[in-house]
């Protein structure tokens, strides 16, 4: 284990392996390497993998191999890794963003299938309805999500306000009722949560205080 642990850092990127030393730590008298420091750590984000190959991120799975065995660990590994080297390649916010909880719960011990589910690196992302001082606005009022995520609209100042998309300006293929609300939210606090699969541009507004300017932007990413 300590031997392959090694062959890392005997690589001959001597550059990001010498950055990798630091990070070091003794756990029950493993060697092992804190996972995302190691990972910020790296200069060489985009180009040291094809130079160091992935035998850094391997000495992972390596001091973890003696807790659990088997098959079903190794494929976990495999999926980490490629989950890290995602993060480190890629340039989409949102692939990024799922590689990072993919990994981070299979660091965690989750198992293939759970950070696999759809919906697992989902979140959900809160806009105001009214600004603490009373404006009528969306707040913020340009929002970039990821697809799978749900948006929560929350009465805050102001109302009644409510959601309406534009019929011209969402994605071709989104049912404007589907993610508009029927009603109005009047008391304070109410809430109005959908969950966008598709991706593309969307605009909205307040019926009530369209005409004060009360609209707002939503990028699915
Ligand atoms: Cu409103």
């Amino acid at each position: 284990m300590l031997a392959l642990a090694l062959q890392g850092l005997a690589a001959p990127a001597a550059e990001p392996a010498a950055e990798v030393v630091s990070n070091d730590f003794e756990i029950a008298g493993q060697r092992g390497r804190e996972l995302f420091p190691m990972l910020l750590g790296q200069k060489c984000a985009r180009f040291c993998d094809a130079r160091a190959g992935i035998k850094p991120y391997m000495s992972i799975a390596d001091s973890q191999a003696d807790a659990v065995k088997g098959p079903t660990k190794a494929l976990e590994m495999l999926a980490l890794n490629d989950n890290l080297n995602t993060v480190i390649q890629s340039d989409a916010m949102c692939t990024r963003r799922h590689a990072m909880a993919r990994a981070a719960g299979l660091a965690a011990g989750m198992a293939l299938a759970t950070v696999n589910s759809p919906g697992f690196a989902a979140e959900t992302k809160m806009v105001k309805m009214g600004s603490d001082t009373g404006q009528l606005i969306f707040q913020p009022d340009e929002l970039t999500i990821c697809s799978g995520d749900t948006v929560t609209w929350t009465n805050n100042k102001g109302g009644p306000h409510n959601v309406v998309f534009d019929e011209e300006a969402i994605p071709d293929g989104v049912s404007q009722e589907s993610i508009s609300m029927d009603g109005q939210l009047g008391e304070e606090g109410a809430t109005f949560s959908k969950k966008f699969d598709t991706k593309g541009d969307y605009a909205y507004y307040c019926e009530p205080h369209r005409g004060a300017g009360m609209n707002a932007a939503l990028k699915v990413s």
